[in-house]
This record gives structure tokens, C-alpha cells and sequence, in this order.
């Protein structure tokens, strides 16, 4: 029997792949890390645009980890991209990971040997590794989505998409720029470019329903203090249904007058970031009702800063586009005051879609947006698209894209059958797109550690999902998607915004539940799994 390489790779250097990488070194296996990234870093390091900053605030975005947190600290509440990727090599330091990772490689494919029961990598570079376990870790939104528009071939400007920002930056001085989409990126994008540019047009298809960040400085002294509430904070953050520091309320918000129900939502929102979506009334997005007080209440906000009715039409309508907060509301700081500047226009791609792009310019309906840059804020095949994009091959030449041609389907979020001796973190049906990342990370590198730990001890080579534990898996994210506001919107969380891509919630609706399911399947024998033990005793690499 063939031994491998590795007993497991992981591929991605972001958060989840990291934390994996810390906890599979320390408990004794032979791991290795791959990214086709020059820095680790993850979402940070793709997605360097000006202004590309975290919706999470400190301390709740970084890892639990002592020696980490108190070897570091943060200059804003919520940190940019830069820092980000700072943190990151600060991380690699501290826990002396960088022997074990393997940075600007990508993965061109993986394929299972079945009589092995190992994976084979072929890398970028024409090497091949193989490993016992491979476990990716790309995050949900690694492959970014560009639409198709017809002329952009011809386009003589500069375009890029959000997530593909030019590593060495693009200055915005004086150009003329058009973006395309009011996401969180789209939102971070258009305020920094709104500063310099000549130009700023942004094109919006759905208003982007943004929170106030409500952003500080913060000194070193500061946040020496606060770090003796960390551990409760990390332990916390666990025990709740997106993994920050607070949940939902349990009263609902029909339970309450008006009075109280907008004292809440006021508080909320003096308090910043996006615990008016996490921390609001128990059946904000289960109830249309009482969705709607939420909708109310921001739109109002929101339009008492707009000065022009139309152009307060646009951004905060009277009637909802869709539910508060059934697509992911961005942050912002200044995003609806810069629409009273002179450099900066709005665009109702509803009413005037694009035609075509020209040379120099993207026409709409009823005019040319003239433009030297253009910008895809226009977001990404979520969950599955980077997955795919390795070209897996599990069983009988079974590949990942063929498997989920019919959509997304894989047991607890990890594991797909068919594909043995694999786990991916961060993946789809998982919670990771409705919760915070690092939160997410370290939940699903707890139980992939604790699996590895059970597997080798249980001298096990193979281990594969169930179709049918996959199917209840599946089946059951649908159904708790069902009783929730979610499919009410064009969304990602859809899978809404990729043509084609079958429209399902792609995400768990509750990590702290996903967390008990885990824990629970783990205590009965990793339920769900079938296994096959090893006949020479040596399931792992020497
Ligand atoms: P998002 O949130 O997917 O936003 C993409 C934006 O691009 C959104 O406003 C879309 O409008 C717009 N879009 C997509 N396709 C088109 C076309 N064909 N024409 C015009 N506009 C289009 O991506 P982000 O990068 O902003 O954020 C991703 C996640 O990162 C975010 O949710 C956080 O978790 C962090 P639509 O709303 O579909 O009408």
C-alpha cells in the first residue's frame, strides 16, 4: 500500500486553514499548507482594494488563541486590509507556522486514488504531492463573479474585479470610475474613490441596506485594558448563533410598543457595526411584520441624511427591495453623504440597464457613463465556485462541479459522498457565510482536529459521508432556510446571484446549533461517516 506524503493538506491561508494548520501540527500529524496566495491572509489578501476593511469589530475578528491576542493589538475598531494581512503574519510568527506552508502554489486539481485511499495534488509548477486527508479551506468567497457584458473585450480602460485588485494597487487620483455593484465591497470602494477620483459613478442594481460602522481609533493602553474580558468574550462568541458577541433578542418585535421597539433599534444603532442585524428583535427575519418595523426605522435613518427625494428614493426606498437583512447588510461611514458631492453619481441600473461597454465608456439605456476605470464590485459564485475551480475528483471520476450539478449538497457543511478522506472548512451548508469567520474557523478546526485525532486512534484509512446522512444534512438546511425571510431575496445566500446556480440557502442558519449537531455526532461514533480500517496498521504518512 502506497504511503502518503502528508497525512493531511490544507489548502487556503486564511483564517480556517491557518487555525487548521496550528491545531493538526500540534496534535502530532504530518501537515502541510498550500496557497496559491504570495501572503497569507485569505479574503485579505485577494481582496486589497482602497477602503476593503472588516464588518466585524475587535476583538471579535482574530483568533482565540492567548499567545496571539496578547502579543498584538489593533489601531481601529474595525481593521483594513492592511492590518489584516499584518495580523496574519504576526499569527504565522507566533505559532512558527511558515515552515509548514508552501505560499504561491496553487492546487490545478486533486484526485482520489481508490486503491490507495489517498489523495494526489498536482500543483501549479508541475509538482504532485499526495496526502492522506485533504481538506480544503478557500473560504466561501473565493471565486469572484464577473458578469457577462458584452464589449468588455473591447474595453480600452482599465477594469478589475473587487477581489482581484492589482497586488500593487491602482491609484484613484483624478480617473473617471465607473463601479458596478452596491455590496459591502461596492459600498467600501465607492467611499474611497469618492475622495479622489474626477468621476465616481456607481451603478446599482438593488440598494445595499448599510449600518452605520460607527468607527474608532484605538490605543494600545486601551485595549490592554479590555483584554482581561477576552476569554469570556471568545468563549461567548461561541455560544451564539453567528458567532460575535451577542444574539438576537428573545422577544419579538411585535411584543413590544413602538417605543421600546425603537429604543432598541436606536441603541443598536448608536452602537455601530452590524449588531442591528444580529443582536435586533428575535423574529427579525422570520416575521415579515416585524421585519418591516426594522426596514422602517432604517430607512428613515437613512433618509434623513439625503437631501434630494429622488435620489432618497434610490438608496432607501419607501417600500423594501427585499426584507432587512435577508441580503448581508454592508457597513458604512459616510456612503450616502457622498452622493451630495459634485464628483459623484447614481445610476438605477433597474431602470436603465447596461447595453454594452464601448471603448471608452458603458452605455445604458439612455446614455454613456464615460469611464477610464471600471470596477466589479459584483460579488462571487459563493461556496462552491472555488471548490470546483480545483478540480476535485472523488469516486469513479465523479467531479465536485458534476456532483453538485443538481446543487449543493454535503453532510454537516464538511464532507461530500463520494469524495472520501476530505473536509473542507468554511464550506457550503455550512454556517459560514451567516457567521463571523474566525468564530466559524476555529468551531470547524476544533471537531477536523478532534476527527483526525479519533481516526488515527481508531487505526481508520478511509473515511466517507453517508448519501443518506448527506441528504438529511441537505435537506434540513432547506427546511430551517424555510422558516426564515431568506428566500425572499436575490441574494447569494440563494445562490440567486450566479446564472444558472440552483437556488437554495447555501448556508446554516446558526452556528451555535451547528456546533451542538457537530459535538453530538462526534459522541455517537462520528455518526453519519462510514469507515473502512487500515489493514497495516500505518493509515499515516511516517
Ligand atoms: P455581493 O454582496 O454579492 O454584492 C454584489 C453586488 O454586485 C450587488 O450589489 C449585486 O446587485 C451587484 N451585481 C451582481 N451582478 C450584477 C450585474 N450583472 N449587474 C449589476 N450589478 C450586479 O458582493 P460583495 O463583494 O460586495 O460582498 C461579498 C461578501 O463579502 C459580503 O456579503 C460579506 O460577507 C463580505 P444585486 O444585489 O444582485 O442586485
Amino acid at each position: 500500500m502506497a504511503t502518503p506524503d502528508h497525512d493531511a493538506i490544507i489548502v487556503g491561508a486564511g483564517f480556517s486553514g491557518i487555525y487548521l494548520l496550528h491545531k493538526l501540527r500540534e496534535a502530532g500529524f504530518n501537515v502541510l499548507l498550500v496557497d496559491a496566495a504570495a501572503q497569507p491572509g485569505g479574503i485579505w489578501y485577494w481582496n486589497r482594494y482602497p477602503g476593503a476593511r472588516v464588518d466585524s469589530q475587535v476583538p471579535l475578528y482574530e483568533f482565540s488563541l492567548p499567545e496571539v491576542w496578547q502579543t498584538w493589538s489593533w489601531s481601529e475598531r474595525f481593521p483594513g486590509w492592511e492590518e489584516l494581512r499584518a495580523y496574519f503574519n504576526h499569527v504565522c510568527d507566533t505559532l512558527d507556522l511558515w515552515p509548514l506552508m508552501r505560499m504561491s502554489t496553487n492546487v490545478d486539481s486533486a484526485r482520489f486514488d481508490e486503491d490507495n485511499s489517498i489523495w494526489h495534488l498536482q500543483l501549479g509548477g508541475g509538482d504532485t504531492v499526495s496526502t492522506r486527508f485533504l481538506l480544503p479551506a478557500l473560504g466561501f468567497a473565493s471565486k469572484p463573479y464577473i458578469p457577462d457584458i458584452s464589449g468588455l473585450e473591447n474595453y480600452a480602460g482599465e477594469w478589475c474585479h473587487t477581489a482581484r485588485w492589482p497586488q500593487q494597487g491602482i491609484d484613484l487620483e483624478g480617473r473617471k470610475i465607473a463601479v458596478i455593484g452596491t455590496g459591502a465591497s461596492g459600498v467600501q470602494v465607492a467611499q474611497e474613490a469618492a475622495k479622489s477620483a474626477k468621476n465616481l459613478t456607481l451603478l446599482q442594481r438593488t440598494p445595499i441596506l448599510a449600518l452605520p460602522m460607527q468607527q474608532e481609533r484605538l490605543t494600545d493602553l486601551a485595549q490592554k485594558r479590555e483584554q482581561k474580558d477576552y476569554p469570556d468574550i471568545f468563549n461567548r462568541r461561541k455560544q451564539t448563533s453567528a458567532g460575535f458577541d451577542c444574539q438576537s433578542l428573545e422577544v419579538s418585535a411585535l411584543e413590544v410598543d413602538k417605543d421600546e421597539r425603537d429604543a432598541h433599534f436606536e441603541y443598536l444603532w448608536q452602537r455601530g457595526g452590524l449588531r442591528f442585524w444580529y443582536h435586533n428583535f428575535a423574529d427579525l427575519l422570520t416575521n415579515r411584520e416585524a421585519n418591516r418595523h426594522a426596514y422602517d426605522f432604517w430607512r428613515d435613518k437613512v433618509r434623513a441624511r439625503i437631501a434630494d427625494p429622488a435620489l432618497a428614493e434610490k438608496l432607501a426606498p419607501i417600500e423594501p427591495p427585499h426584507p432587512f437583512g435577508t441580503k448581508r447588510p454592508s457597513l458604512e461611514q459616510d456612503f450616502y453623504e457622498i452622493f451630495g458631492q459634485d464628483n459623484v453619481a447614481l445610476v438605477d441600473l433597474k431602470e436603465t440597464p447596461i447595453a454594452r461597454i464601448k471603448t471608452n465608456a458603458i452605455e445604458t439605456a439612455t446614455g454613456e457613463i464615460e469611464c477610464d476605470l471600471i470596477v466589479f464590485a459584483t460579488g462571487f459564485d459563493a461556496g462552491r465556485g472555488g471548490l470546483i475551480d480545483m478540480n476535485i475528483t472523488g469516486r469513479g471520476g465523479l467531479g465536485l462541479a458534476q456532483a453538485w450539478d443538481d446543487g449543493l449538497r454535503a453532510y454537516l457543511g464538511m464532507a461530500v459522498a463520494g469524495f472520501p478522506n476530505m473536509l473542507f472548512s468554511y464550506g457550503p451548508l455550512s454556517p459560514s457565510g451567516f457567521a463571523n469567520g474566525p468564530t466559524s474557523a476555529e468551531i470547524q478546526g476544533d471537531w477536523i482536529c478532534d476527527f483526525m485525532v479519533w481516526l488515527r486512534d481508531s487505526d481508520i484509512k478511509l473515511f466517507d459521508a453517508e448519501t443518506q446522512a448527506e441528504q438529511g444534512w441537505t435537506e434540513m438546511v432547506a427546511q430551517a432556510g424555510a422558516m426564515t425571510l431568506f428566500p425572499e431575496a436575490d441574494s447569494w445566500y440563494m445562490g440567486a446571484n450566479i446564472p444558472g446556480k440552483k437556488r437554495q440557502l447555501i448556508n446554516f442558519p446558526s452556528l451555535s446549533g451547528y456546533a451542538a449537531v457537530c459535538d453530538d455526532v462526534a459522541q455517537n461514533g462520528y455518526r453519519g461517516f462510514a469507515t473502512v480500517k487500515s489493514t497495516n496498521k500505518e493509515p499515516f504518512a511516517q
